[in-house]
C-alpha cells in the first residue's frame, strides 16, 4: 500500500466536505459560505497595519486568491488527517470535525447567516468528511489494497496480487477516489454559481430619479475623450465597469430598496429612519467627485471620478438635528462596515457631501454599494464613502473607532494631492521625437492649480491641464516632450488649490496615504 493511498482519502473526504459546505450555501445562502467566513475571519484577523501587506487582498482577484489557500491548506490538513486515521480514525474524525467547526464559528459572525442553518449545514460537512474519510481509509488500506509487490498504478489497471487475485480493493479505491473528487468539485462550483446569483446586478426596471439639479459643467472644461484617452490616458469620467473597487466584502450584500432603512442615531436631537420612498423625496443633486483609496500607492488606480447622483447629506443630518458634542460621523454599513469623518468636515459648507444613489447616470452598481452610499468630497474612502449604506451614526472619535482605525490607520484622513504617469508606459520604448507625456491629477477638494512634468531630475516644466470639472474632480495633464535618443526618467507632480505642491517624500500608503512623485522610465531610439 503506498503511503500516499490514505493521504488521498484524506484529501478526497476534505474535498467532499468543502464542496458540501458551498453546495449547501448555494442552495440556502443563510447557511453561509464555510469557505467565505473563514477568508473574512483571516483579514478581520490581520494585526493593526497588515492592510499594506493585504491591500491587493481587496481587489477581486487575490480575494479569489486567499479561498484558494485556505482550500489548498484544508486539503494538505486533508492529506495528513489521511495518514493519521489509518491507526487513529477517531482522531482524523475529530480533526475534519474541529476544521468543520471553525467554519461553522467563522460563519456566525456573518448577520445575514442563520445559525440554525449554519449548524444543519456544518453537520453534513462533518457527516460527509468523516464517513468518505472512514470508507475511503478503509478502502485504500483493506486486504485487496495492501499488495506488497504491486506498484501503485494511477489509472486503477488491473494488476495482480501476489495470491494471483484482482486488486478489487485498489481499483475501488482509485474508482471511488475519482467520482467522489470530480463529484466535489462540480458540487462546490454549483454551489458558488448559485451563491453568487444573489448578488446580480439591480433588476433591469430599477431606475432612479432625475437629478433636480444635474452635473454641469463648467465654462471651457469638457469630458469628452480624445485620441490621448485612445492612447491610454485615463478619461476624465470613469465609467462604472472600469471604475476601482475596494470593500472588504466577500460577496456584495445584497440589499433592496423595499427592505432598504437608512436609521440616523446616536447623539442627536430625535433618531430617525428614512426609507427609500422617504430618502427619494428628498432633493435630487448630482456632482462629479474623485474618490481615492487610502491604499493607493504612488502611480496606482484606486482613484476614479464619477457624476455621483444622490441626497445632500446635511439634509438628512438636519432631520434628526446633530447635538454639539457630536465630532464624528460613522456611516454604518449592511455588512457591518464603518467609515468615520469628522463633523466639521461634512458641515462646512464649501462641500456637498451626499447620500449617491447613482453613479454615472445608473442606479449605483451593486459592487458600489447599492442602493446608497456616502460620498463625501476629499476624504478618502475608508474614512467617508461607506457602501450599502444602512446607518448614520453620530458619536465622538473618542467613543467610536471604526472599521480600519481599529487596525491602526489614521482617524483622519484628508485625500493627498497626487498625480499619475498614464502615459508612456513604464518601460516604454520610443522613437526619438514629440512624445505626448499624460494622466491624471487630483487634490479633492482643494483643486488641482498646476502639474508639472521634469525628465531626468531636470527643471520643472509646467504641463498643459483639463479645465477642472469640478474642485472635487481630477484632472488631465498632457506634456508635450521632445523625446531625446537614450534611457530617460520622467517625473510628475501637482500643486493644489491652496498653492501646496505636492511632496517629493516618499511615504507608503500606511498609514493615510503615500506620498511622492510618479515616475516611469523609458528608452528612446
Ligand atoms: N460597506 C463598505 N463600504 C466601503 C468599504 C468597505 O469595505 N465596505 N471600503 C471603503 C473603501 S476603503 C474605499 S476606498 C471605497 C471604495 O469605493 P468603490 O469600491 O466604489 O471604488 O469604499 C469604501 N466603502
Ligand atoms: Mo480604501
Amino acid at each position: 500500500m503506498p503511503a500516499r493511498w490514505p493521504a488521498l482519502a484524506g484529501i478526497v473526504a476534505v474535498a467532499a466536505a468543502l464542496a458540501a459546505g458551498e453546495l449547501v450555501a448555494g442552495i440556502l445562502p443563510s447557511a453561509g459560505s464555510p469557505i467565505l467566513a473563514v477568508s473574512r475571519l483571516i483579514v478581520d484577523l490581520q494585526p493593526p497595519g497588515a492592510k499594506d501587506i493585504f491591500v491587493a487582498l481587496f481587489g477581486t482577484a487575490d480575494k479569489i486568491a486567499l479561498q484558494v489557500i485556505i482550500v489548498l491548506v484544508a486539503l494538505l490538513v486533508g492529506g495528513a488527517v489521511g495518514r493519521l486515521a489509518v491507526r487513529r480514525l477517531e482522531i482524523g474524525g475529530v480533526i475534519v470535525a474541529g476544521f468543520v467547526g471553525v467554519g461553522f464559528v467563522a460563519a456566525l459572525r456573518d448577520p445575514n447567516v442563520q445559525p440554525a442553518l449554519a449548524a444543519a449545514s456544518a453537520a453534513v460537512q462533518a457527516i460527509v468528511g468523516i464517513e468518505l474519510l472512514r470508507r475511503l481509509v478503509a478502502l485504500a488500506t483493506g486486504p485487496g489494497a495492501a499488495p506488497a509487490t504491486a506498484e501503485a498504478s494511477a489509472d486503477g489497471e488491473d494488476t495482480r496480487r501476489a495470491g494471483g487475485m484482482p486488486d478489487w480493493g485498489r481499483r475501488s479505491f482509485l474508482r471511488w477516489s475519482g467520482v467522489i473528487g470530480a463529484t466535489s468539485v462540480a458540487a462546490a462550483v454549483l454551489g458558488r454559481g448559485l451563491f453568487d446569483r444573489q448578488s446580480a446586478p439591480p433588476p433591469e426596471s430599477v431606475t432612479n430619479p432625475e437629478p433636480g439639479e444635474p452635473a454641469t459643467l463648467p465654462e471651457g472644461a469638457s469630458i469628452a475623450t480624445d485620441e490621448l484617452t485612445a492612447a491610454g490616458l485615463t478619461p476624465i469620467v470613469m465609467p462604472n465597469d472600469r471604475f476601482y473597487r475596494i470593500d472588504t466584502a466577500f460577496v456584495n450584500p445584497n440589499v433592496e430598496r423595499e427592505d432598504w432603512r437608512l436609521r440616523v442615531t446616536g447623539l442627536v436631537d430625535r433618531e430617525i429612519e428614512l426609507t427609500w420612498d422617504e430618502l427619494v423625496q428628498l432633493p435630487i443633486i448630482e456632482q462629479y467627485v474623485t474618490i481615492a483609496c487610502v491604499s493607493n500607492e504612488v502611480g496606482g488606480g484606486l482613484v476614479g471620478n464619477a457624476a455621483w447622483t444622490g441626497v445632500p447629506l446635511r439634509m438628512v443630518l438636519d432631520m434628526a438635528g446633530v447635538r454639539p458634542e457630536a465630532d464624528q460621523l460613522v456611516g454604518i454599513s449592511a455588512d457591518s462596515f464603518s467609515a468615520g469623518m469628522p463633523v466639521s468636515w461634512v458641515m462646512d459648507e464649501s462641500r456637498v457631501p451626499m447620500i449617491a444613489i447613482g453613479m454615472n447616470g445608473q442606479p449605483l452598481p451593486r459592487e458600489h454599494g447599492y442602493p446608497a452610499r456616502l460620498i463625501v468630497p476629499g476624504l478618502y474612502g475608508y474614512v467617508s464613502a461607506t457602501k450599502w449604506l444602512t446607518e448614520l451614526r453620530l458619536t465622538t472619535f473618542s467613543d467610536y473607532q471604526a472599521f480600519w482605525i481599529v487596525r491602526g490607520w489614521a482617524d483622519k484622513a484628508p485625500i493627498l494631492t497626487q498625480s499619475r504617469i498614464d502615459v508612456p508606459r513604464a518601460a516604454a520604448r520610443l522613437s526619438a521625437g514629440r512624445v505626448a507625456v499624460a494622466g491624471v491629477a487630483w487634490a479633492p477638494d482643494r483643486g488641482v492649480q498646476r502639474v508639472e512634468v521634469r525628465i531626468d531630475e531636470g527643471d520643472w516644466r509646467e504641463a498643459r491641464i483639463s479645465t477642472p470639472i469640478s474642485d472635487a474632480s481630477w484632472v488631465q495633464w498632457v506634456y508635450e516632450w521632445d523625446a531625446p535618443v537614450g534611457n530617460h526618467r520622467l517625473e510628475v507632480r501637482a500643486t493644489d488649490g491652496t498653492g501646496e505642491p505636492q511632496t517629493d517624500r516618499r511615504t507608503p500608503s500606511f498609514p493615510d496615504g503615500a506620498r511622492g512623485y510618479d515616475r516611469v522610465d523609458v528608452s528612446v531610439a
